[in-house]
């Protein structure tokens, strides 16, 4: 028997990773507003159609004008940001944020459309909105990230500006950030910097592989956040060891081959990296919610037993003593929750001051997303 278990365990682990397999890689796509994530999943999206192998891509921008590639899912049909301003009263990022969060209530909708273009969609591409805090650091962003990855081979693709980044203070900031997240996710990464028709990645590829080549940039300047880079290069050596990063331009679309080949190569990582472990942790998981489960029971029936020996109940009345109580106690919660609902009811009713008033019909104008549209 003992022996049994790990066969068991490897089929079902075999079992999972090849249903993974079967569905479409999804990217996510990330980066700091105006990094070019919107142009390069543009780009992306015409480059695959014209290979044949037309994406399946969900816009989770809220707030965009307009959505420059033909998409399959629009946060925008369901959730309308501007209202959502207007009736929580937030500003741009509360709403935001506040519109991912009523979309995420629906995302299991968006798991089953993209399930079903697994026969003949390679990839889903998903497109965030412009400020990343909004979806990195929200409960609504994990949880679409975690959902995707338990299911489907996902790769985190995170957009830097190369136009941006040659001031070394900036480049630092970026791979920092980035940094976080792919210690936060853990899932496989792949850096895009974008924006090569304007400036060549090739500094940025000499700075992550080069500390003097850094420290050179740096020379100029003795500021404390020079200081600070200098030493978080040092630190950042081992991140940028574990790092694939490859030029792009969105806008001409150089380097797409060498980023089909980077998204191949980050679904081996996650089939041979992300999955056995995340496979580990959910049998863990189980194991723990299981003995826990357990170890209630054995309370729950060991407090029985000694509240029924201080009472004198015997076992033969058991049942029925237990069966009296639940009845009797599930007929006072049902008569209580209804009286206390009456009074609040009649209290309500006979309340007309003015704080009452605005409450109830701030209530009634609470806003709730429409239903999800989807273009097949
Ligand atoms: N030259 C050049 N401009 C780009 C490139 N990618 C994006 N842009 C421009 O950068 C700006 C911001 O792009 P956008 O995709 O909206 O950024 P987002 O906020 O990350 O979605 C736009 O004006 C784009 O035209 C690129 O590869 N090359
Ligand atoms: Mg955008």
């Amino acid at each position: 028997m003992a022996t049994a278990k790990p066969a068991e365990d490897e089929a079902v682990a075999d079992r999972n990773l090849l249903e993974r397999h079967k569905k479409p890689v999804c990217l996510i796509v990330l980066g700091m507003a105006g990094s070019g994530k919107t142009t390069f999943v543009q780009q992306l999206t015409s480059r695959l159609h014209t290979k044949n192998k037309p994406p399946y891509v969900i816009n989770l921008d809220p707030a965009c004008r307009e959505v420059p590639y033909p998409v399959n899912i629009d946060i925008r049909d369901t959730v309308n940001y501007k209202e959502v301003m207007k009736q929580y009263s937030l500003g741009p990022n509360g709403g935001i944020v506040t519109s991912l969060n009523l979309f995420a209530t629906k995302f299991d909708q968006v798991i089953k459309l993209v399930e079903k273009r697994s026969d003949n969609t390679d990839i889903a591409i998903f497109d965030t909105p412009g400020q990343i805090e909004v979806f990195t650091w929200s409960a609504s962003g994990t949880i679409i990230t975690e959902t995707l990855a338990a299911l489907f081979p996902t790769v985190v693709v995170y957009v830097i500006d190369t136009v941006r980044s040659v001031n070394p203070i900036t480049f630092m900031s970026n791979m920092l950030y980035a940094c976080s997240i792919l210690y936060k996710l853990k899932l496989p990464f792949i850096i895009v910097m974008n924006k090569i028709d304007v400036v060549k990645h090739d500094y940025a590829m000499e700075w992550m592989t080069d500390f003097d080549a850094f420290e050179l940039a740096l020379s100029s300047d003795s500021s404390y956040n020079a200081n600070l880079s200098r030493s978080l290069s040092l630190t950042l050596d081992e991140f940028y060891k574990d790092l694939t990063a490859i030029g792009f331009s969105a806008v001409t679309g150089e380097g797409f081959e060498e980023f089909l080949a980077a998204v191949d190569a980050a679904v081996v990582e996650y089939e041979t990296d992300y999955c056995p472990e995340h496979d580990r942790l959910q049998k863990l998981q189980a194991e723990a919610r299981s003995k826990d489960k357990s170890r209630q029971k054995e309370k729950f029936e060991s407090d029985f037993e000694e509240t029924n020996r201080r009472l004198g109940v015997t076992t033969g009345r058991h049942v029925s003593h237990r069966n009296e109580i639940l009845l009797r106690s599930r007929g006072r919660k049902m008569t209580d929750r209804a009286t206390s609902r009456s009074v609040i009811l009649w209290k309500n009713r006979r309340r007309s001051n003015s704080r009452n008033r605005i409450a109830l019909r701030r209530e009634k104008k609470q806003y709730s997303p429409g239903p999800l549209l989807y273009a097949n």
